[in-house]
């Protein structure tokens, strides 16, 4: 009668043993203790916080894992259209606040953990981050995740489980940047993940593959490795949806060779197995810049095949025709990193499950769906085609077929016009020829976005120029990034969170689900209560952020003076350089003025934070030079009150949630047209900081959002910066004469100013010559829109009313907002209420 029947023992004897996520506090400190007690094999008098916390995190853990399962089989028993979201980092952060928040039932922690003798907060920092993820790319992911799952969208993501994630930052006196390992699973055991013994796949690769029939071919020989899947739970805000991100760790297939170790060679006995570990051992410390190493390709292949076989086994169940997969998956691919799946689902579908090739290609080209993340040249990758055949012969042969019948249909187009066919061809020629990623990423996908709209048009009339012409305009589209307000507000920002809360007079619940309800905040610029609330809450967020760099640098801050932000990663196209070249010009202005005129001032405190990959010299000098003028700025008794520079080590998740909060203003100040979009922008504007910035990436829709007149803009517009490039170029003209006042800073560096300076000329040269980043030409912009700011800042009552104004208006930053574009006009795929459990 189609009713299910229960298929194991007696279902009242199960039913009756399933748990409920615990919500009340007596049941909640049972299971902590039981945790305590069983789990960690402790006791009272013997229990730390860092036991305490484990303990308390499992207990959490249970809670989502009976959340986990009752999405799991509400997916498996409505068989919705599902997506996936391909993604080589994750950058989540710490897990424990958010779950109980998400879950609504941080306040029974609270008083749980003070019942039994501890503080929740204290918990919370004990927890290390999970920094699987460089920056931006990486934290976007997490932040699609939290949305995906609070948004009830089916949605999965797939990664690696790295055992090493982003290194960690260590500054030496002199500035330099020194890394340690992140040894972040070190403790040896993860709360946040769950082992699936019962879930791994084979992964080939070398051997060589045999073409047989059919344009199919027989991949044999090579080595083969284990993936193996651990299941990270992603709970939704104020839902039971709990999605899922699938990492896989890399396992030697044999443990080792046994003969080798008899006959007593012992290194070569565990070589198999020590180079099948490697393969998810670390994550590539890049940011914005590919690095074309053998062990990236095979993380990346590696990730895909498993992802796949894992999509593809599900959809198997499924009992449908292959015709039919596009109806049920949506493959999302974040950035060029996982583009190999296009070429694994035509291998599986044309040589294992025996698809005409023509049918195979048009499932493919449904089925996957490419974002772009920047348009920088040297981030775009490429992989050798001897690099890629020899480690992957199979799908090397499946992209030159690709790229033959491509070619052809191009040909057949566009007649004679062989300058469109050497760019559009998967292959780049040269010594060696190179595989064009996100030329294949863009063939083999449905559609093809950008991040913000400035970037999403710079997609398409640079990178992708010819596919438009090819494949025609509708194919390229936009969804502008966001960010989730409940990690981003409620969490890091507890008390505007409650201030928006009551003035709004709604539950939370609601708001952080529809940030634009925040618009609802505007009208109280005029409200004197609500302003002084306000600014007090900043200034305990400004406080609490003191506290810390007093505790980590020994520098003391006045939480009266304007907090200035640069945090993310360090890289030239961001311009820090620009920034610590703006400060020291500050700095030298105050030195030349009379001491009445100086108490005139805004005093300010600019603070930088963020990584440089390890292997990059001009960023590394960059953090180098920050360190070395903080060193006179911050004790030069004439200035000190007025300017103080920091470098804040280490940027992390956790960091940022302490730092953004803080924010008077912060700096997005990319030479226009080269940060797609930002996020952190979004973050800052949605605590509160005003925004200094180009006109690039995101800040351009932040500004049409918040209105112009909110954000303080400056310096050369996207279409102007290739002129600007030429002309340095072909007429060089000495920066005396672009900026004045740029080479007076530059020659009192060089002048000694702050000691040697040697070890920056390097730096500076880069400005004297060819100045690629446009630092000379904006320079006078970027001072100019400094002293608005500073005269702004010294009104406080109309500061005040744009950091509410700019909160108001930024409810189309949310994740949400994103997600459901994406999943609407993408994806196909709608919400999935998860069954009440019978
Ligand atoms: C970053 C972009 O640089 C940043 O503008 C954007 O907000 C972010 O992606 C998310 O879309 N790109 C990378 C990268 O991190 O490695 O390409």
């Amino acid at each position: 009668d189609g009713k299910e029947v229960w298929p194991k023992g007696e279902e009242k004897t199960w039913k009756a043993g399933l748990k409920s996520v615990s919500t009340e506090v007596p049941q909640i400190t049972e299971n902590i203790v039981h945790h305590v007690q069983t789990s960690l094999a402790r006791q009272a008098y013997n229990l730390d916080n860092f036991g305490a916390y484990n303990a308390t995190a499992l207990a959490v853990r249970d809670d989502l894992i009976v959340n986990w399962n009752d999405t799991q089989m509400t997916y498996t028993r409505k068989a919705p259209k599902r997506a996936y979201y391909l993604s080589l980092e994750f950058l989540m952060g710490r897990s424990l606040d958010n779950a109980l928040l998400n879950l609504g039932v941080r306040p029974q922690y609270e008083e749980g953990a003070t019942k039994l003798g501890f503080n929740l907060e204290d918990l919370i920092d004990t927890e290390r981050d999970a920094g699987l993820g460089n920056g931006g790319l990486g934290r976007l992911a997490a932040c699609y995740l939290d949305s995906s799952a609070t948004m009830e969208l089916p949605i999965w993501g797939y990664g690696l489980r790295y055992k090493y994630g982003i290194f960690q930052q260590l500054i030496a006196p002199d500035g330099s940047q020194f890394e340690a390992p992140d040894p972040w699973l070190a403790p040896g055991f993860n709360p946040w993940e769950i082992p699936r013994p019962d879930v791994s796949y084979d992964v080939r690769f070398y051997g060589h593959a045999d073409r047989t029939n059919k344009g199919r071919a027989v991949w044999s020989g090579g080595q083969e490795v284990i993936a193996a899947a651990y299941d990270v739970p992603i709970p939704g805000y104020a839902t039971r949806t709990t999605n899922c991100i699938r990492l896989w760790d890399s396992r030697p297939k044999r443990g080792f060779d046994l003969q080798s170790f008899n006959a007593g060679d012992y290194e070569r006995a565990v070589e198999a197995s020590n180079t099948a570990e490697q393969i998810t051992s670390v994550l590539y410390p890049n940011d914005n810049h590919s690095v074309g190493k053998e062990l990236r390709l095979k993380q990346q292949y590696f990730w895909t095949a498993a992802s796949l076989s894992d999509i593809l086994r599900r959809f198997r169940n499924l009992d449908k025709p292959w015709s039919e997969l596009p109806e049920n998956v949506a493959i999302q691919l974040n950035d060029t990193h996982p583009t190999l799946s296009i070429v694994e689902l035509q291998r599986i579908l044309v040589d294992e499950e025996e698809v005409p090739w023509d049918t195979a290609w048009d499932i493919v080209t449904r089925t996957f769906f490419y974002t772009n993340h920047t348009v920088l040249p040297e981030a775009l990758e490429k992989w050798p085609v001897p690099l890629m055949s020899n480690l992957l012969p199979r799908h090397m042969q499946i992209i030159f077929d690709l790229n033959a019948s491509f070619l052809q249909a191009v040909e057949k187009k566009f007649p004679g016009d062989v300058g469109k066919l050497q760019r559009v061809s998967l292959i780049e020629e040269g010594y060696p020829q190179n595989v064009r990623m996100a030329n294949l990423a863009c063939i083999g996908s449905r559609k093809v976005n950008g991040v913000a709209e400035l970037h999403s048009d710079l997609v398409r009339k640079t990178i992708m120029k010819d596919m438009v012409d090819i494949f025609g305009v509708s194919k390229f589209g936009n969804v502008t990034n966001g960010i989730t307000p409940r990690r981003w507000l409620d969490q890091c920002n507890p008390g505007l969170s409650t201030l928006i809360t009551d003035a709004l007079g709604i539950p939370k619940t609601k708001w952080l689900k529809d940030l634009t309800l925040l618009k609802g905040i505007e009208k109280f610029t005029k409200d004197k209560k609500f302003k002084t609330q306000w600014a007090a809450v900043k200034r305990a967020n400004k406080e609490r952020l003191a506290h810390y760099v007093e505790n980590t640098l020994g520098v003391q801050l006045d939480p009266n003076h304007m907090f200035d932000f640069q945090c993310k990663r360090i890289h030239e196209y961001k311009r820090q350089s620009l920034n610590i070249l703006g400060v020291i010009h500050r700095y030298l202005t105050l030195k030349n003025a009379t001491p009445e005129e100086r108490k005139k001032a805004v005093p300010r405190v600019v603070i930088f934070a963020g990584k440089a990959a390890p292997g990059y010299y001009m960023a590394k000098l960059t953090i180098r030079l920050i360190v070395t003028v903080s060193k006179v700025l911050n004790n030069d008794p004439d200035t000190k009150d007025y300017l103080k520079l920091l470098f804040l080590p280490d940027y992390s998740v956790s960091l940022a949630e302490l730092i953004i909060p803080a924010s008077d203003i912060s700096q997005h100040i990319s030479t226009a047209g080269t940060e797609a979009s930002g996020t952190s922008n979004m973050k800052f504007c949605l605590n509160g900081g005003l925004l200094l910035g180009t006109v690039d990436g995101a800040n351009i829709e932040i500004a049409e959002e918040i209105g112009e007149d909110q954000v303080f803009f400056f310096g050369h517009l996207a279409p102007t910066v290739e002129g600007v490039r030429y002309e340095h170029t072909y007429h060089p003209v000495a920066v005396e004469e672009r900026s004045p006042a740029l080479a007076h800073v530059l020659n009192e560096i060089s002048g000694g100013r702050f000691g040697d300076s040697g070890p920056f000329e390097p730096l500076l040269n880069t400005i004297r010559q060819g100045d690629h980043y446009l630092i000379s030409d904006d320079f006078d912009s970027y001072i100019e829109a400094n002293k608005t700011v500073d005269e702004e800042f010294a009104d406080r009552e109309g500061w005040l009313t744009k950091s509410i104004t700019t909160v108001a208006r930024m409810g189309k930053f949310s994740s949400d907002r994103a997600i459901m574009t994406y999943a609407e006009e993408y994806w196909n795929i709608e919400p999935v209420k998860v069954d009440e459990r019978t």
